[in-house]
């Protein structure tokens, strides 16, 4: 599958985003028909070392089982550890040269961009895909920059030729239509999912949404 199509409903979650076992969360999230899942364990009360890796490997083996790519954000040395699918990272975290030069040649990079030059770097870079945003406005990341808004995904997309485009911040289901109008490939989210009550309905609706 071209890496576009994996973008159209790419799910995000750490266990400090989900009331109930994350492992549960995602397996609905999974039988929903979410197409990517990126571990991202970071922020209030998030696990490190051991308990860490040990979650990434339950969510990996789940995302196999699936045949969903699992992605890790900001953290290479486990993502190369465990046999990832790919790596996910910001504008702050390992330059895209650097894990180019240690990750396996069919690794999946994914880059952060909240502008048209971030984006236009990341394409220079050799990312596979971008994610772009805030979107909106969201209170799941604490530093989250000034939302760029529907215009913002245009504006990128028009610098990035087809560039995989995932977009991401505070996307509800009822924005997808927008989001892909406006010019990205999928839609990218934590809350809609993590903290749906059935996170496989909303998976489900954001599938179909997408595919319309
Ligand atoms: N990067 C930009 S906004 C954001 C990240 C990780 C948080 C997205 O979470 P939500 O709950 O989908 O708004
Ligand atoms: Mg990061």
């Amino acid at each position: 599958m071209e890496m576009a199509n994996y973008l159209r409903v790419y799910f995000i979650m750490g266990s400090n985003n989900c009331e109930e076992d994350p492992l549960h969360v995602l397996e609905a999230a999974l039988k929903g028909g979410i197409t990517c899942f990126q571990f991202r364990e970071k922020g209030k009360g998030a696990k490190i070392g051991g308990e860490k890796k040990n979650l990434a490997i339950e969510m990996q083996r789940l995302c196999k089982s699936y045949g969903v790519p699992f992605l890790v954000n900001d953290d290479v040395p486990l993502a190369i550890e465990i046999g990832a699918d790919g790596i996910h990272v910001g504008q702050d975290d390992a330059p895209v040269a650097t894990i180019k030069s240690q990750c396996p040649s069919d690794f999946v990079i994914g880059v952060s961009a909240t502008n048209h030059n971030e984006a236009i770097q990341a394409v220079k870079d050799g990312a596979d895909y971008i994610g772009v945003g805030p979107i909106f406005a969201t209170n799941t990341k604490e530093d989250a920059k000034t939302p760029i808004g529907l215009n913002g995904i245009t504006q990128i997309r028009n610098h990035v030729g087809d560039l995989p485009m995932v977009a991401i911040g505070g996307i509800k289901a009822e924005h997808v239509g927008q989001i892909v109008e406006a010019g990205a490939d999928g839609v990218s989210v934590i809350s809609a999912i993590s903290q749906a009550e059935s996170p496989e309905q909303a998976s489900k609706e954001m599938r179909r949404l997408v595919n319309k």
